[in-house]
């Protein structure tokens, strides 16, 4: 059965790949922005989707007919007709941005918001034909609506989507409407249950982009692994144009080639190349790459590294590397939101950088791309994530699906990126047959999208005659060993931690992903006192002692930047929805723990030099 389950979705993984249709590097397309004020109706009755008897006016046959169906945006004309609703004397809501944030009656809203917003748009004057609307995420499910006309589904809030709109849009007055639902439930991907908030809405940037017929719609460059002078990679045309052009070039270091694209519409490429400066955390070198054919130039800036693991070590271009790290949520802690910009990056980044980390574990889905873009810009490497998280259902091959598919857009997107350099399968999933072979596939399908980087998960520790040990079947998987471990807060008391024994069964670098304590800022008391800044810091530098007694360990991610939204975390007074293991609270005060790690990560870089 189990087998019968893992060739079935071997099967589905070959057909994603080849239907990818992301187009990438947005950032830096001709494009028109959709941001800004978006008129919102709640509707938790579905009464703009569902009639009456519950059948749906979202089908071919009732698209048309009906006014009350929300995304053909009806307006009263007359004083006899009966419309009942009125997006235009409705409030707005901002985009990018959840709506939980926006106003109070939303909070904890779960279930469907329709958004609606009128544009008239006038071509940019590059003469590309051909107008997508681009969507960073939307979460969790959106049906999109331009004109009355549907023009698709998208399921997975972390992810980016897109979809043509040359043939529907007009010059003045269109209408984009959205359908976007955030109710949980099993089969989906993260599932039901989740240690954060469900953020609803159109978090991230929304964008027309204007392309030309024959386009270039991905490509990906960067060092062939295991080599620190050959470039290799693809570039992929939206059609299967053969024979078509492709000039590659980086002007700074006089290179300049020439590809041609196979009868798939891709060029194939591997070059020599010299002379690069690679980039680093200490030297985030960003180079200007120019890709080009007869139809369109379009620009990136790109970073070239190495990273391999190598004998139990780390290597980053050819050098072993402690990853100094720390996990983050995607939150503007201080305004206790979903972040989505440049300005959020950058506060999360410094503060990052103020820890004197060197490493990011970006939890627990993908985040924004401003996120990977500011990050390849300061030096800050990233471990990039897919909600693969806890009891998610394994044994539903719809499941399976949905990882497959948030995994295909990220790398789709985030591939190009020097900063990214793991891509993480899961956080804390319980063993099962199921379970393994899920994983497993996930995981060679990144190898088969993406090579150059190494694969991890944030796996779980078993105890025997007081050794903890981490053999999980996947460990034998993936680059890197990484588990999450909370000896002193979740079992156990902090002074026994820097006695904890440790034993894996691989011979691979580790990485503690996650450990941490709750603490409020502000509240003081003895180092045996819950909740206080004192027991935090404690269990923190209890944990650094045991630590340093681990040779494997190659890395850590303390478990977390910033104190974050979770519905789960209701103590009044301490938590009040608020999961606490912050090294930063959500008014932006440093906790003491913040300054052990702080002083740790700087002894460890100073040995280094
Ligand atoms: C974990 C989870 C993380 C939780 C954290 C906690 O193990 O991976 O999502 O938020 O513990 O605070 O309990």
């Amino acid at each position: 059965m189990i087998r019968a389950f893992f060739v079935f979705i071997s099967l589905i993984c070959f057909s994603i790949v080849a239907h990818g249709q992301l187009i990438t590097n947005i950032p830096n397309r001709t494009t028109t922005s959709l941001n800004g004020k978006w008129h919102y109706i709640i509707d938790p009755y579905e009464t703009g989707y569902f009639d009456y008897r519950y059948r749906p006016y979202d089908t071919d046959e009732n698209r048309k007919k009906s006014s009350a169906a929300f995304f053909n945006y009806a307006k009263a004309k007359n004083k006899l007709d009966r419309v009942e609703y009125d997006f235009d004397k409705s409030a707005t809501l901002l985009v990018p941005g959840d709506w939980n944030s926006q106003d109070d009656k939303l909070l904890y809203y779960e279930g469907t918001i329709w958004y609606k917003k009128s544009f008239d748009y006038k071509k940019t004057g590059t003469g590309h034909p051909r107008v997508f609307v681009h969507f960073g995420a939307v979460n969790y499910i959106a049906e999109v609506y331009l004109n009355g006309e549907k023009l698709g589904t998208h399921e997975g809030g972390f992810t980016p989507f897109d979809f043509e709109v040359t043939d529907i849009l007009k010059v003045e007055n269109n209408c984009l409407v959205l359908k976007v639902d955030n109710t949980r439930f099993k089969e989906a991907v993260p599932t039901v249950n989740t240690d954060w908030w469900n953020y609803g809405g159109i978090t991230r940037d929304v964008k027309l982009v204007e392309v030309p017929e024959v386009f270039i719609r991905d490509y990906f460059i960067q060092l062939k692994k295991g080599s620190d002078n050959i470039i290799a990679g693809f570039v992929q045309l939206n059609n299967a144009e053969k024979e078509t052009e492709i000039n590659i070039s980086i002007p700074e270091i006089d290179f300049y080639k020439k590809i041609k694209t196979d009868n798939r519409g891709r060029a194939v490429f591997e070059f020599e190349i010299n002379k690069l400066i690679l980039w680093s955390p200490e030297n985030p070198k960003l180079y200007k790459v120019i890709i080009s054919s007869q139809y369109e130039t379009l620009t990136d800036q790109i970073g070239f590294r190495t990273i391999e693991s190598k004998n139990g070590k780390i290597i980053l271009n050819g050098k072993p590397i402690f990853l100094r790290g720390i996990c983050l949520h995607e939150e503007n802690t201080m305004r206790g939101g979903r972040a989505y910009s440049d300005a959020d990056a950058l506060i999360a980044l410094t503060w990052a950088k103020e820890l004197n980390c060197n490493f990011m574990r970006l939890a627990h889905y993908p985040h924004n791309e401003h996120m990977i873009r500011m990050a390849d810009k300061m030096g800050i490497l990233l471990w990039e994530e897919i909600p693969v998280y806890w009891t998610v259902d394994f044994t539903n091959y719809q499941t399976y699906g949905k990882a497959r598919s948030q995994l295909t857009e990220v790398i789709t997107r985030d591939k190009n990126r020097a900063s990214v350099i793991i891509w993480s399968m899961a956080n804390e999933t319980p063993q099962s047959d199921a379970r393994y072979a899920f994983l497993k596939n996930l995981i060679s399908l990144t190898r088969q999208m993406d090579d150059t980087r190494l694969v991890s998960a944030a796996l779980q520790h078993r105890s025997e005659k007081g050794v903890n040990i981490i053999d999980d079947p996947i460990s034998h998987e993936v680059d890197i060993v990484a588990f999450n471990q909370y000896i002193g807060w979740y079992g156990g008391h902090p002074k026994d931690i820097p006695n904890v024994k440790w034993a894996f069964d691989q011979n691979k670098p580790v990485i503690i992903s996650e450990f941490g304590a709750g603490a409020l800022a502000g509240l003081h008391g003895d180092r045996e006192t819950r909740w206080t800044e004192e027991y935090a810091e404690y269990l923190y530098e209890q944990t650094i002692l045991m630590m340093k007694k681990m040779p494997e360990l190659q890395g850590v991610t303390p478990w977390i930047l910033a104190d974050f939204r979770s519905p789960k975390r209701v103590l009044p007074y301490i938590q009040d929805g608020w999961n606490r293991k912050g090294l930063i609270s959500n008014t932006g005060e440093k906790k003491k723990a913040f300054f052990v790690m702080q002083k740790w990560y700087a002894e460890i870089e100073g040995n280094k030099k």
